[in-house]
This record gives C-alpha cells, structure tokens and sequence, in this order.
C-alpha cells in the first residue's frame, strides 16, 4: 500500500521510511505536517499516513482530526499515531482525535509491520463495503449512490466549455410487464436494458426500480442524442424471455445537457423534466 509518513527528526524519518519499506510498500517521507496533509488530499491513493504527534505547523492530534474529516465517510483511510510511549497519558485523546491506532516510538520492526497487517485487513473490508454499496446487485451497474458519487466527481472535474449530457430513462408500463410474466421476468428486463446501457461505455446507474441515469461526459445535445436514440431504439428491438412467452420493452428518454449555472441536481431535474414529457408524448420515445 502506499503510505504518508510525518516525523521531523532526520534519523527516525529515515528509520521508520526503511522499515516500511521493508514490509513491502510505498512511503513518502515528511517533515512538514502541513505539506504531508496537503499530500494526502492530493493523492486518493495514499491509504494509511504514519505521523508522530511532535510536529509542525500542525500539531499531532490536530493533523489526525483534519485527516478523519479529509477522509470522511468514502475514503479508506488509516491513521497511525507515533510518539513517545504512550503518548505521554495522552492516548484517549489521541485515538478520539482520529488516530486508529498508536505506536510508541522508535516503532520495532515485528511491531509495525503487524500494525500494518492490520491496517490493511480493515481497509481491504472497507473497500469491499463500498464497493458493494456502490453496486446495484441486480444489474451491476453503479447503485444510486454509487452513480451519484462518480457524477458529483465528474461535474466537480468540469471546466469551461467542457460539454456533458445527461440521460434519465424509465421502462414503460413496466407494471404490466410484472403483472403478465411476473416478478422474475420483469427482473430479467431490467437487466437486460441494463446490459444495453452497459453498451454505450458511459457512466450507468440503476437509480431506481426501473428507472436509470447515464451521464456522458463530452457530449453535447447532438451525439448524446444519438447515443439516446440507439438505445431506445435496441431497447425496443429486446425480446426479453418471459413467462408467457417474449416480452417487447419499451423506453422513454429524458436528455438535458450542462448549461452554465447547472449543478448536477438541475442537471437530472432537467433530464427529468424530459423524461416526463417524452411518458406523456406516448412513451418510447427520446425527449430534450
Ligand atoms: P410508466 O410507463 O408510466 O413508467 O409505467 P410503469 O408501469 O413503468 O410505472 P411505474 O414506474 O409506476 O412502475 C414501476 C414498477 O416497477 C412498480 C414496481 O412494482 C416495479 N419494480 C420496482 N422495482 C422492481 C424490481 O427490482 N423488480 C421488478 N420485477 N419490479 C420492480
Ligand atoms: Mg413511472
Ligand atoms: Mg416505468
Ligand atoms: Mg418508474
């Protein structure tokens, strides 16, 4: 894994750096709390950070404080707090701090490459966490959040001028397709609109029972509608196995593309919007 180490004594700076090493990873030495904190945000790859509560201009424990909140709720990250043994009484505080564990200084080698086991065992069950929650079980494609998520990244990521489209599209008179061939069968259609939008490379979502959103970066209204054409149109050309016999399914399709003021909330309420009207112009149908 690839690790952030904070200590500003020359000596136990390399020590440690070595050590870590040895026990088969990547590390980036630091003296400067403030630029090891500015490393970290910069690089999603760093997994764990190794500091020692003595240093500057961020203090230790406020340096773990600002890394658990860096990290939030989506990172996988740990926090190895190093300082004198027992961090001179100061341990709870150090751990309530954000730290996730504690190693008393010099580490020894046995030690902390079995700390780092350890790390890596919760961040590895971490991973596979967020992983499943970002998935949508029946389809594979990207969950609600999930799908959310990566777009708020990519319109974060947008820069003047860049184009970006979105498309929300919803399975027509799906309840009839339940009622008729059942609950099984109409599981099978969405997987299989599922498996058309998975054709088109773009980023997928299941947002809901029946319903999807596809973002498109790079696309203006012209080649994102033609994305959105040939997928309604390969939709409606699905004969989806049922239980009484082929099923014909149908789309509708709202598009909307990035205008200047959007968020990605106006973004999909615009796509919505298009979506609504497209039900109401007789289904089966693309919108903008
Ligand atoms: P419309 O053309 O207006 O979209 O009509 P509709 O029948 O598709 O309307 P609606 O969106 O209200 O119906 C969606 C149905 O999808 C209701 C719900 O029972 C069903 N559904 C939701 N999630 C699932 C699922 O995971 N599997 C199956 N088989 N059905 C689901
Ligand atoms: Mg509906
Ligand atoms: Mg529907
Ligand atoms: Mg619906």
């Amino acid at each position: 894994m690839r690790l952030v180490l904070v200590e500003p004594g020359l000596i136990l700076r390399k020590t440690v750096a070595r050590l870590i090493e040895e026990g088969g990873h990547q590390v980036e030495a630091f003296s400067d709390s403030e630029q090891a904190l500015a490393y970290v945000a910069a690089h999603e790859d760093v997994a764990c950070v190794i500091t020692s509560l003595e240093v500057a201009p961020i203090c230790g424990l406020e340096l773990c404080w600002s890394l658990r909140s860096l990290a939030g709720t989506t990172r996988p990250l740990a926090v190895i707090a190093m300082s004198t043994d027992r961090a001179g009484g100061r341990l709870g505080e150090v751990l309530d701090s954000g730290a996730d564990d504690f190693i008393s200084k010099p580490p020894e080698a046995i030690e902390l490459h079995a700390r780092l086991r350890v790390v890596e065992r919760a961040l590895s069950l971490q991973r596979k966490l967020i992983r499943e929650a970002d998935t949508d079980a029946l389809t594979q494609l990207h969950s609600r959040g999930g799908f959310m998520r990566r777009a708020q990244a990519s319109v974060a990521a947008l820069k003047a001028h860049d184009l970006l489209s979105a498309l929300m599209i919803d399975i027509d008179h799906f309840k009839a397709i339940n009622d008729r061939h059942g609950h099984d069968s109409g599981d099978r259609v969405i997987r299989a609109v599922a498996d058309v939008l998975k054709e088109t490379g773009a980023l997928a979502g299941r947002i809901g029972g029946e319903e999807f959103a596809v973002l498109m970066p790079g696309h203006g209204l012209g080649s994102a509608g033609v994305v959105a054409d040939r997928i309604q149109k390969t939709c409606a050309r699905l004969r989806v196995p049922g239980r009484r016999g082929p099923i014909q399914v149908t789309c509708s399709l709202g598009l909307a593309t990035w205008a200047e003021g959007d968020t990605l909330e106006t973004l999909l309420a615009r796509a919505d919007g298009a979506l609504y009207a497209a039900k109401a112009g007789g289904r089966n149908r693309v919108m903008s």
